[in-house]
């Protein structure tokens, strides 16, 4: 059987560059009520948002949206022009395909760059903890440090925590820090063996995360590998260095704050409230927001001294994620929403720590009385205030972000509007706690009763949704229409990121959703879970898994899988989807889950459509070598459409080897 069964579908995009920014002269680019009325007030006060900016840079630049302008050299900007002679190079020779290639190699450098950085700041916190230091953080789950030190081969007998916790963070930081000496230990640890060995075999298997980088910063560098192919397995290396650095960031996020478990809490604008004093934590790294919660809680008398009711605080993007997993802290929006948070004119502080964090939300607080307050050395913005936040008075930090927001409530303008939409969501659904509500159907092997269901076509497989917001689609639009058909065609749903934060908003976390989109077998088995899962909360449609780093959970949701089944991941029936794709993470992100032997769906172009080899290397000769691939479409009906053949395909083969394996009486290949 094709990729595609329906042979009408293949690997093209099923439309033109300009057909895709749909409705390009309208900034009213969304179909919810809170974000349009949100929109109109920005209008009346003058406030410029991404909405405006995405409409004046349209139409974009033909030759960097199809990734053939280069600016690696300052004999650039060199374009590619015509398809042979002179024109059809850059002024060093570069071709097409090398430009498009060493496009993919710097974004994934700089996805993975982030990642780790985050995952390092952890790991240093976890080492200083472990010798003693960094009094305002613990370890809270030694459970779980426990269960990660034995998987790195950490002796755990007759050690305490602190000592189990200081010998494992020194195998994480022998992971960022080795210079290409050793393989990594968080992968070899965590990973399939056949997955192992082909990594090995193609060489991507990464040594050190920042060596990594390095050798593919080098790499891309002009006059330097100029063979695409090449090119596309050191980005694959740096991926799963990227997928190194945020297991590290996850798990020891987890043995410092808890791991999550399903808890209720709302998502959207209807969480800010006007009378309380309002708090927005934006950006990725729980290190700060952790203390912030601890902080709010211990100085509501002051917000009530000052006239306020209390202290609200609410989330937005990862940072939101992070502290609504483990905290049930309100999610206010997702990242193409941030600056309409302060819109309302109730927000009255808005801390930040790394990454996605729009330059703009500056100009939009300086329209209001919002403090936005920078915290982190590597990501400052003019107009802003900086709390210079270190680990060592790290409560010392949140109290002074507290009391600035205090002081800002105290001068709040007026002009407030709040829409007052919210849905109620559960989140909080980690590894562990999936496992555990497996356990109540079977407990000597939980993740058969999702292989179970998979076989008896109860369900079509698992989908997994993440990723950003994009300013050229319509908010959210592709997250819900693609949800929807999933959940029309029994996927069983998790999902991360702003993915999560559109379905927490949209009232797809909750288990009225599955009354409203999910197909019989879903019902049927979501419903069993629900019957003899001992739970306060019915289950969710889709499974909020967390924050992006948070992927490394569905990494490990898929690695059970597929040890359940005794076969290597690209056999397991699953397909990922990136509905709205934006940031260089997420390039990274896809990239890792290809190599994992994962089609991943990408529904924002990247600008590979100016060479047609790196093109198909991405979309189709990656699934001969590693099982996984991209699946390019912008259009919501039609990327459903070829997620859905894409798990057709899966489960379609997997039921042929089973097949062969009964008729010949043999063990079930584990190759795909
Ligand atoms: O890391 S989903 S817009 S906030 S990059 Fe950013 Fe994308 Fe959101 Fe979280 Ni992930
Ligand atoms: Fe032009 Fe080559 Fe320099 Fe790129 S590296 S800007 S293609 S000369």
């Amino acid at each position: 059987m094709p990729r595609f069964r329906d042979t009408s579908i293949n690997a093209q995009p099923s439309n033109a560059p300009k057909e895709r920014f749909l409705d390009p002269k309208n900034r009213v680019r969304t179909d919810a009520d809170g974000e349009k009325q949100l929109l109109e007030k920005a209008e009346k006060d003058n406030v410029i948002t991404a909405f405006d900016r995405a409409v004046a840079q349209h139409p974009q630049c033909q030759f960097g949206y199809q990734g053939i302008c280069c600016r690696f050299c300052i004999q650039g900007p060199c374009r590619i022009k015509a398809m042979e002679g002179p024109g059809s190079r850059g002024i060093c020779g570069a071709t097409a395909y090398n430009i498009v290639a060493r496009f993919v190699g710097v974004a994934v450098a700089i996805g993975a760059s982030s990642r780790s950085e985050h995952g390092k700041h952890i790991a240093h916190t976890l080492l200083e903890v472990s010798e003693g230091n960094y009094e305002d953080y613990q370890i809270t789950d030694p459970d779980k440090l426990k269960r990660v030190a034995k998987r790195l081969g950490v002796e755990t007998e007759g050690k305490d925590d602190l000592k189990i916790a200081y010998e494992l963070a020194n195998v994480a930081m022998e992971d960022f820090g080795n210079v290409g000496t050793k393989e990594s230990n968080w992968l070899n640890s965590m990973l399939p063996e056949p997955r192992k060995q082909k990594f090995k075999e193609t060489t991507i298997m990464p040594k050190g995360i920042g060596n990594t980088i390095t050798d593919q910063l080098a790499a891309i560098h002009m006059g330097m590998d100029a063979d695409p192919v090449n090119n596309i397995f050191s980005a694959l290396r740096t991926s799963l260095s990227d997928l190194n650095g945020m297991t590290i960031a996850s798990e020891f996020s987890d043995i410092l704050f808890g791991t999550p478990t399903p808890s209720v809490t709302d998502a959207n604008f209807g969480v800010i409230d006007e009378k309380q004093v309002n708090i927005a934590l934006h950006g990725h790294n729980p290190l700060l927001s952790e203390m912030v919660v601890k902080a709010a809680r211990e100085m509501e008398d002051e917000a009530k001294s000052a006239g306020a009711e209390g202290i609200n605080l609410f989330g937005i993007c990862c940072t939101g994620n992070e502290v609504l997993m483990r905290q049930q802290i309100p999610l206010a929006t997702n990242f193409g929403t941030q600056e309409l948070v302060i819109t309302t004119g109730a927000v009255d502080a808005m801390a930040v720590d790394v990454q996605c964090i729009n330059p703009g939300v500056s100009e939009a607080a300086q329209c209001y009385s919002t403090k936005l307050i920078t915290t982190d050395k590597l990501a400052k913005i003019p107009g802003s205030y900086h709390v210079d936040f270190k680990q060592d008075k790290a409560m010392e930090c949140a109290k002074e972000i507290i009391k600035v927001a205090i002081d800002a409530y105290k001068d709040r303008k007026g002009n407030v509007e709040i829409p007052e939409y919210k849905n109620k969501l559960v989140a909080g659904f980690s590894v562990e706690s999936i496992e555990q509500i497996l356990s109540s159907v079977n407990s000597d092997s939980p993740w058969k009763v999702i292989v179970d269901a998979i076989e008896a076509g109860e369900i079509s497989g698992i989908g997994f949704l993440i990723g950003c917001n994009n300013a050229k689609g319509w908010q959210d639009q592709n997250h819900i229409e693609i949800a929807k058909e999933m959940a029309k065609n029994n996927v069983l749903m998790v999902s991360t990121g702003c993915a999560a934060g559109s379905y927490g908003k949209y009232g797809f976390l909750n288990s009225d959703a599955i009354e409203k989109y999910a197909g019989d077998g879903l019902k049927k088995f979501l419903g069993r879970l629900n019957d003899s899962a001992d739970l306060n909360e019915d289950l969710p449609l889709i499974f909020h898994m967390g924050s992006c780093v948070d992927n490394s959970r569905i990494v490990d949701l898929i690695i059970r899988v597929a040890n359940e089944m005794d076969v290597d991941i690209p056999k397991v029936p699953v397909v990922g989807s990136a509905p709205e794709a934006m940031s260089p993470k997420a390039v990274a992100i896809g990239s890792y889950f290809l190599s994992l032997g994962v089609p991943v769906h990408v529904g924002a172009m990247p600008p590979l459509e100016g060479s047609t080899m790196v093109y198909s290397i991405a979309t189709q000769i990656a699934h001969d070598v590693f099982g996984g691939y991209f699946i390019l479409e912008t259009d919501a009906d039609m990327g459903a459409k070829k997620i859905m053949q894409a798990l057709d395909y899966r489960t379609w083969k997997l039921d042929v080897h089973k097949k062969t394996a009964e008729k010949y009486g043999t063990s079930l290949a584990r190759e795909y």
